[in-house]
């Protein structure tokens, strides 16, 4: 066949499945008797001239835009809404919301949506001409920085996800059938940060011989700090003062943040203020508790675990998803997101009948290293049962693994990560359909 036949072939091929969507949309003439001539007639007619407009600040606002007051998706959070506990404790000083994941179209999360994991309650009111960056410790010249100095430097602009450790729980929340890829995925942010690549700001003081570590400090009330291994701050860390093309958001650290690409949201320090550079690991008091693991019988082995830096690859599917409604049968593309913090997706396979067979879906791009990837399946829901899952594989060859196997990297048995909270919990996300359309947490 040549390429002008498989093509024509391909355009009826998609035809055919697009059929299907006559489903949710009415043809014309429909049998309800209503003629092409009418139709028009009735769309001439629709106008929506002198409606009456909306309170200032609701709906329209000439200064700083809002959204459609039709448009209600949220984050879920608050003070103690979620916590980072093992056996479910109440943390007073933690502050966090979930994103709308299954809301959010294509691969950037909007700012107001972003997911934030705050360990030390409200995000600071910093005044940016105030702000200062300390870069100091094993440097050749210490240097502070303003954030206009810091403006000054040739920018870059990247896309890039921020996941926190605790995403994709699979036991509490996210064990719950009702769980919603909010509550199971909502910590996973995708935005396009602007900044300077902390390699050319580093050049600028000079790292002394021997310099392995930097401690990355906030100028929070808590002082969060994380520490980051010298050769990933020289290879694609940003000092990050846009995001999705204006300031970042005060949640999101303003005026400045790092952005520590692929690796673990506690790397991404918010509200940056001091750059210390050392020979060895700070081993804060936090980096104790957050990036090992020593509490007894948290795995089954009750070895503690080290410093943990990448994020796996990971993918869920956003629709149908938990907590959705399939009203009809029909055409229904399964559409969701994909991502690994070793670098690109290279492929996502989807099951509908609970991982028996697996066919590719369509990676709908842009297809970005360490960035969130839209993927989609044609699918025609018949009214059967079925249980959807999504796979994804990364450049680096890793691919998402299913709860059984993710219990064998951390030497635990798949009904141990229902009951226990661990971190980097990728494993594949089974959604069931029931046969009147609702669509439940499997996991
Ligand atoms: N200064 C500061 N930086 C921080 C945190 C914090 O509490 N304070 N939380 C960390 C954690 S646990 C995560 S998961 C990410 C979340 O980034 P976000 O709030 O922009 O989504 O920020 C990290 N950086
Ligand atoms: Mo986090």
């Amino acid at each position: 066949m040549n390429p002008k036949q498989s093509e024509r072939r391909r355009f009826l091929k998609g035809g055919a499945a697009l059929a299907g969507l006559a489903a949710g949309a009415i043809a014309i003439p429909s049998a309800s008797g209503q003629s092409l001539q009418d139709a028009i007639t009735q769309a001439a007619a629709q106008t929506y001239e002198g409606t009456p407009g909306p309170a200032p600040g609701q709906q329209f606002d000439p200064i700083y835009g809002v959204r459609s007051r039709y448009e209600t998706s949220g984050r879920i959070g608050g003070i103690g809404a979620f916590h980072h506990g093992p056996n479910g404790e109440f943390s007073r000083r933690f502050l966090g919301a979930l994103t709308p994941i299954q809301d959010v179209m294509g691969i950037i999360t909007p700012a107001a949506l972003h997911y934030y994991d705050s360990h030390g309650y409200i995000p600071p009111d910093i005044d940016p001409t105030q702000h200062r960056l300390l870069i100091h410790g094993m440097v050749d010249r210490p240097m502070i920085f303003t954030l206009e100095e810091l403006k000054r430097l040739p920018a870059i602009t990247r896309t890039h996800f921020i996941e926190c450790n605790a995403n994709g729980a699979t036991s509490g929340y996210g064990s719950e059938s009702e769980a919603t890829p909010q509550i199971t995925h909502g910590l996973t942010s995708c935005s396009i940060w602007t900044g300077v690549q902390l390699s050319r700001v580093l050049d600028m003081v000079g790292v002394k011989k021997g310099a392995s570590w930097i401690l990355a400090e906030s100028a929070e009330g808590t002082r969060f700090s994380k520490g980051i291994p010298m050769e990933k701050a020289m290879d694609d860390c940003l000092l990050a003062y846009g995001q999705n093309g204006e300031a970042v958001r005060p949640e999101q650290g303003y005026p400045l943040r790092l952005i520590s690409p692929g690796y673990e949201g506690i790397y991404n320090v918010k509200w940056l203020s001091r750059l210390e550079l050392a020979d060895s690991p700070a081993i804060t008091e936090r980096e104790l508790y957050y990036n090992t693991t020593v509490e007894q019988g948290r795995y089954a082995d009750n070895k503690s675990r080290w410093f943990r830096f990448e994020m796996g690859a990971n993918s869920v599917i956003t629709r149908p998803a938990g907590g959705q409604r399939l009203e009809s049968h029909g055409f229904c593309e399964v559409t969701g997101l994909a991502w690994s913090g070793a670098g690109a997706i290279r492929r996502v396979e989807v099951s509908t009948d609970n991982g028996r067979t697996w066919k590719d879906a369509e990676l709908q791009g842009p297809v970005l290293p360490k960035a969130h990837t839209r993927f989609g399946f044609a699918w025609n829901w018949g009214g059967e049962e079925a249980v959807l899952m999504s796979r994804s594989t990364d450049e680096r060859g890793q691919v998402q693994p299913s709860l059984v196997e993710l219990g064998k990297i951390w030497d635990v048995d798949a009904n141990y990560l229902r009951t226990h909270m661990v971190g980097h919990a990728n494993a594949i996300r089974p959604w069931k359909v029931t046969a009147n359309g609702s669509v439940y947490n499997a996991i």
